[in-house]
């Protein structure tokens, strides 16, 4: 094995890229990361949080860029975490998600395979498949077989990235793993998704700053976990003599009302019923009802475990907006 490991991340500012690279760059690797556009401010934010990772340019949507970056990091190992993630979102740019969160899965694919040229035991590659791929749940709990059913052009899109990463794998001898991942949070998750939402807002009303929440859906379940966590799972998938795909879950649900009564709590407030408003624009037009994940296989095999609970996650979450919003009162 050559040292030192060299790691590529696409996705890198997003809240898994930024626990992947402190995970690797920890394990002694040289991280690279791409980054979309020119004068990105996530560059600089990357740069302050994380100065060890070297950044390259390139898109998803280019493959030429994307062969220029993989010949200037030179990667053992590839993580493709960029996508178009908010689901909510995915409706109003269909087209768009599905250019960058289905095709630019091939485009990484395609790139990794002409790097790789004759030597497929050079790179290995993970992609990272969604729990929303499973939509209209056939089964419960889920597991890498239960049958995808998607509800959201995120999730169409998300499926074929997952399939194609089977195919590549199937088709070239490729070491390409898929981890689908069901919902994880952190401090660093971007205040668009539910969780987030949430605590930033019982912060802000437990401060002053607020006085209501608007929510879409109240009695959505999900998985929910600790991203921390779950980049070592990525990780783990990397290291295995074979490729293969793994659900990764807490295999615990909980409804977005299970989620307010937490947030809420942590701040003293037993009774959000005042605070929280339904705004009918904040239902999907199709939901995903409920989601719990079935990760015998990633404890067997990859020998993970997730280490933060439901309750300590969504504790940590508030604990930390706390901190960020104090300045504001
Ligand atoms: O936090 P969410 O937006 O996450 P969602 O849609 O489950 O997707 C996340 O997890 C997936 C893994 O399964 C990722 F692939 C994906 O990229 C993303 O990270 O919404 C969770 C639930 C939904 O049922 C939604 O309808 O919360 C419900 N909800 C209710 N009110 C809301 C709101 N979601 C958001 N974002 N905002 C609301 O006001």
């Amino acid at each position: 094995m050559d040292f030192p490991r060299r790691a590529l991340i696409t996705g890198i500012t997003g809240q898994d890229g930024l626990y992947l690279a402190e995970l690797l760059l920890s394990k002694g690797y040289v991280v690279f990361g791409l980054v979309r556009g020119q004068s990105n401010p996530k560059r600089e934010l990357l740069h302050r949080i994380i100065p060890e990772v070297k950044v390259l340019t390139g898109d998803l949507t280019d493959v030429s860029s994307l062969i220029r970056v993989l010949s200037i990091a030179g990667p053992h190992e590839v993580y493709n975490l960029g996508a178009i993630s908010f689901v909510g979102y995915s409706w109003e740019n269909a087209a768009l998600t599905s250019d960058v969160t289905a095709l630019g899965v091939l485009n990484m694919l395609e790139a990794t395979r002409l790097y790789a040229g004759s030597d497929m035991g050079k790179v290995r590659f993970y992609q990272a498949s969604s729990s929303e791929m499973y939509g209209k749940a056939q089964e419960v709990p889920q597991t890498e077989r239960t049958l995808l059913w998607p509800r959201s052009p995120y999730g169409v899109a998300k499926a074929f990235g997952h399939h194609m990463t089977i195919n590549y794998r199937e088709s070239y001898g490729m070491h390409a793993s898929s981890g689908i991942l069901f919902n994880h949070e952190s401090p660093r998750r971007g205040p668009e998704f539910v969780t987030r939402k949430v605590t930033l807002a019982v912060a802000r009303i437990r401060l002053g700053l607020q006085e209501t929440l608007a929510l879409g859906n109240l009695d959505a379940r999900r998985d929910w976990g600790f991203a921390g966590d779950y980049v070592d799972a990525m990780w783990r998938m990397l290291q295995q003599p074979e490729p293969d795909d793994y659900v990764i879950a807490t295999g615990k649900s909980h409804s977005i009302r299970d989620l307010l009564d937490v947030a809420f709590a942590a701040v003293g407030i037993s009774d959000w019923s005042r605070y929280v408003t339904q705004d009918s624009t904040l239902i999907r037009p199709a939901e995903v009802e409920s989601l719990i994940g079935d990760a015998s296989k990633a404890h067997a095999t990859l020998g993970w475990k997730p280490e933060v609970d439901f309750r300590s996650l969504v504790s940590m979450m508030v604990e930390h907006d706390l901190a960020n919003q104090k300045h504001l009162v």
